[in-house]
């Protein structure tokens, strides 16, 4: 059909109106866009520590997806365990004027000349999972992570209801310890003997350091149990990584783990959940490496010059062989 002229001309107008429109819309669409991109365009440093277990890796993968679901640029450095590199990540940093500043202490000590750079700097730091010593606490703006010193008093506490069903001599414990120095070692070990304190049932008969890794952890249990024999009544392991080496060593002995030793460990990962319900681990305390999201929150606030809580602890429990649905639990995805 043939449009009358004039019809024709108010439809051309009216198709150049609608075009002008949802161009501006979508100028203004973008505009908003970049408006929210500049806004999160948080720049933030982080300093992993390493990747010496499951925990360490699913902590690194959370955080780099955090940061892609906030729209924070993510500088991610891992220092392979060594003090050095996390000092010289952080410089890097510093040169570079990011935004925040975010690292994992992998011991709590010398820390004071790259913070007081940092301060210097006016780059505000996050200390995330592990802490530095007191005398630098000043030197942060804040902390998140986990409760260790609780998380120790939960495997004492699993223990002293382990003991109210069991007769017999006092339980000898061995204790395979974190990183030295670091604050999950000194934590969990003190709440652990809070715990206990004073009870006769319990003797701590040994206490050694397998640095958070399943050779060591392996490589202790081997040499603990060469020279005490089968003389050891529990573990008590500071982290899943060192507990799964100990027990295969415990295996390799032809003794049984959650029978003949019973098995106390920390952090959650799906091998020890594993091994849980299938009675060779007794008790499995809790330890969330998943903080990404909290990390990323407290870094745009710090970055809008805003100040945060000190201390945010993450929620935690503690799966034990006395839990009736231990079929329940859901994946813990590290
Ligand atoms: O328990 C261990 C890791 O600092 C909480 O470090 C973390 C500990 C965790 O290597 O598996």
């Amino acid at each position: 059909m043939k449009l009358r002229p004039a019809f024709a001309g108010r439809r051309a107008i009216l198709a150049v109106l609608f075009a002008l429109l949802a161009a501006t819309a979508m100028l203004t669409g973008c505009s908003g866009g970049d408006e929210q991109g500049k806004e999160s365009a948080v720049i933030l440093g982080f300093s992993q520590l390493g990747s010496e277990s499951g925990w360490r890796i699913g902590n690194s993968r959370d955080i780099i997806a955090a940061a892609d679901r906030a729209g924070v640029r993510l500088t991610f450095e891992n220092a392979e365990q060594k003090q050095e590199n996390q000092i010289n990540a952080i410089r890097s940093f510093i040169a570079y004027q990011v935004d925040v500043i975010a690292f994992s202490p992998i011991v709590e000590d010398g820390w004071t000349n790259v913070l007081t750079e940092a301060r210097e700097a006016g780059i505000p730091v996050l200390c995330t999972d592990r802490l530095i010593s007191g005398a630098d606490a000043d030197l942060i703006v804040g902390f998140v992570g986990s409760d260790f010193y609780e998380e120790g008093r939960r495997a004492g506490n699993f223990l002293l209801k382990k003991a109210d069903r069991m007769e017999g001599d006092p339980l000898r414990i061995v204790e395979i310890a974190g990183t030295e120095d670091s604050t999950p070692m000194r934590q969990r070990a003190i709440g652990f003997r809070d715990a206990i304190k004073g009870d006769p049932r319990f003797e701590i008969v040994e206490s050694v350091s397998g640095d958070f890794l399943k050779s060591k952890g392996k490589e202790c249990m081997q040499r603990i149990l060469e020279e005490r024999g089968h003389d050891i009544d529990v573990l008590y392991s500071h982290n899943d990584a060192m507990t799964l080496g100990a027990i295969e060593a415990i295996e390799a002995e032809g003794l049984t783990p959650g029978r003949d030793i019973i098995i106390i460990t920390v952090d959650g990962e799906q091998g020890a959940i594993d091994l849980l319900k299938e009675g060779k681990i007794n008790c499995v305390v809790e330890c969330t490496p998943k903080i990404g999201d909290i990390i990323m929150s407290l870094s745009k606030k710090l970055a809008a010059g805003e100040s945060v809580e000190r201390y945010t602890y993450s929620a935690e429990t503690v799966f034990t062989e006395f839990d009736e649905n231990l079929q329940d639990i859901p994946p813990r995805g590290y």
